[in-house]
């Protein structure tokens, strides 16, 4: 018998106990054990970081049964066993990237994982204008090697839709096709976080464009029934780890099977809000850095997909000659797509992004806003026409040199 046999929302002190029970290939010196909540949390769930006075240390994260952004949003608690087993898959897939999983308990809805203490939180990071060399290799990698190994074009057919059965949340899905692929474009469910000041502009652009509404009704039709690849489902920087010389992706429960290019649109998406954020403050460096990277992530997972692809395919019929340039033009088709949805959402659906929400300056902050809703558009109206690098970060420029106007 334990108390942890049945589900309860742990505190701090909990955890410690937790651990003991639970972690029991380390040896944890009891006299000397903390926990604390980090600084760092998503919207979901709840994070601690347990450690001892010999160097020892995890981080034990439950589901609540309520979502922290929203007490109304209780998506099922099995999403974290879903995010469990989801890292271990990527661990094979992409050594390393990921953090270690210790144990997942489907009782208390929680798991042990790697303590990446040693790590900073991406957006935090990028809050400070702090320059990563090689974020766009490592993530290109990730990309590449996740989404392709978990594809039909690798994978058994068999085994991947026995995948596809294991890794379906209903909850989580239903967040994304409303938070993300509705709700910017229509409040229907009055939850969006509309910066009033640029309320008629996105009246205008957003609730207004039935052109740009047919468009995504499109996207959110393909991230429903499209099963491509196993993805992320939620690649912004605030589910990645990153130093100098190393990166990290945690937080995979909106993971599931859906086009390949809902996560690269993602990374995109998000490192076009750092950008805003270093606009506003005026750090032209790290603007910089951010297109470069923007270019080469893209660059890079094309070029490393169409190798991998090569090395990798098992699927007879993905062999035939014409048929990988077709596949990836239409990821290249669905990043744009996702980037620009991502894009909308952050800025006026219900979870906002820091990166723009802490832009104190009313005009600086509209500026931010206006280059997302103008490059987000631009995606998802020409999706074909971003085949490259630089054709993504042309339309940043473009959108910049479009919101400055209305300003
Ligand atoms: C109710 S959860 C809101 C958002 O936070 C998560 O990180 C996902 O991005 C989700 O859409
Ligand atoms: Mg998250």
């Amino acid at each position: 018998m334990s108390r942890f046999d049945h589900y309860f929302q742990m505190n701090v002190c909990d955890v410690i106990e937790y651990t003991l029970e639970k972690v029991r290939e380390i040896d944890w010196d009891l006299g000397s054990m903390e926990a604390i909540v980090p600084k760092s949390h998503g919207n979901l769930n709840y994070v601690y970081r347990v450690w001892d006075g010999k160097g020892h240390s995890i981080y034990i994260k439950q589901a609540g049964t309520e979502t922290r952004i929203s007490k109304d949003m209780k998506p099922s608690t099995d999403r974290n066993r879903l995010e469990s087993e989801i890292i271990m898959l990527e661990d094979k897939f992409a050594p390393g990237m990921v953090p270690h999983i210790y144990f997942f308990d489907t009782v208390m809805c929680a798991c042990g994982m790697e303590d990446c203490s040693d790590y900073v939180v991406m957006r935090d990071a990028m809050l400070q204008h702090e320059i990563f060399p090689r974020f766009a290799d490592d993530i290109s990698t990730f990309m590449v090697e996740t989404l392709l190994l978990s594809s039909d074009v690798v994978m058994d057919h068999k085994e991947k839709k026995e995948l596809i059965r294991k890794f379906i949340s209903p909850d989580l899905c239903d967040i994304t096709e409303k938070l993300v692929l509705m709700e910017p474009y229509n409040d229907l469910n009055h939850r969006n976080n509309v910066f009033a000041p640029n309320a008629d502009f996105v009246k205008k652009e957003l609730y207004s464009d039935e052109k740009l509404h047919l468009e995504v009704a499109k996207l959110k039709f393909k991230f429903m029934t499209e099963a491509q690849a196993l993805m992320h489902g939620d690649l912004h920087t605030g589910s990645i780890f990153i130093r100098q010389d190393a990166t990290k992706v945690f937080d995979s429960e909106f993971g599931t099977y859906a086009p390949m290019g809902y996560d690269v649109g993602n990374v995109v998406a998000n490192l076009i809000f750092a950008y805003d954020n270093g606009l506003a403050a005026g750090a032209a460096a790290f603007c910089d850095w951010i297109l470069k990277t923007i270019e080469k992530t893209i660059d890079l997972f094309i070029g490393k997909f169409s190798e991998r692809f090569d090395e990798a395919v098992t699927e007879p019929m993905a062999k035939v000659p014409g048929f990988k340039e077709w596949y990836l033009e239409g990821i290249l088709n669905d990043t744009a797509g996702y980037a620009g949805t991502e894009l909308h959402r952050r800025t006026v659906g219900m979870a906002n992004v820091v990166d723009v929400t802490t832009i104190a300056d009313e005009k600086k902050r509209l500026l931010a806003e206006r280059i997302n809703i103008f490059a987000g558009k631009d995606y998802i109206m020409h999706q074909s026409s971003f085949r490259t690098g630089a054709d993504f970060t042309a339309a940043v420029k473009k959108a910049k040199e479009a919101a400055e106007r209305t300003l």
